[in-house]
């Protein structure tokens, strides 16, 4: 059993996100849980320097949907990343395989066929109490980890468009 803070990280690591756009689709399903995953994806985003109104956030009904909602962010807007949050709880069928593999699969999919990060933010947990440990208790908050990654990945896309330009 896990007993560190998994969202521990060094600030300084991280590079600035001042000139960055995210999108961020959120599950409504299992809000008590996706909404402290966003609140914190977000404040970790402008802990680094993005700014409030380069910050968009969309929410889908449930996990299944985070991909498409990921696929609009990439189809109308300019973001530079677009991070999929959500949480999806063991139940006593297997509708929890099918919705993990088909967010699993789609948000690789979307990262391929757009060319831009899009950051996998899905809690796949056998209960609640585990959930809740990692959306801002204390195991971390698994949306301030897909903040990070967000920014580590635009910055490396930007390094290689400069080597390249
Ligand atoms: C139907 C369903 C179930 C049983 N469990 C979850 C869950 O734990 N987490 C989640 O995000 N969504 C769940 N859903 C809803 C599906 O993601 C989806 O919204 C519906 O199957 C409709 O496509």
């Amino acid at each position: 059993m896990s007993t560190k803070d998994l969202s521990d990280y060094d600030f300084n690591s991280v590079p600035d996100a001042a000139d960055f756009k995210f999108g961020i689709v959120v599950s409504e399903w299992n809000y008590e849980i996706t909404g402290a995953m966003a609140l914190g994806a977000v404040d970790t985003l402008k802990k680094h320097g993005a700014l409030g109104k380069n910050i968009v956030l969309k929410h889908v009904p449930g996990s299944f949907e985070l991909t498409l909602g990921g696929q609009f962010f990439a189809e109308y807007t300019d973001v530079n990343a677009i991070i999929l949050l959500g949480c999806v709880i063991q139940g006593e069928t297997r509708h929890f395989d099918f919705i993990c593999q088909g967010v699993t699969k789609g948000a690789v999919d979307l990262n391929l066929k757009y060319g831009i990060p899009v950051i996998f933010g899905v809690l796949t947990t056998e209960n609640q109490q585990q959930a809740i440990d990692r959306a801002g208790g204390r195991l971390g908050n698994k949306g301030d980890e897909a903040a990070i990654t967000a920014i580590k990945m635009v910055t490396l896309q930007k390094d290689f468009q400069k080597s390249h330009s």
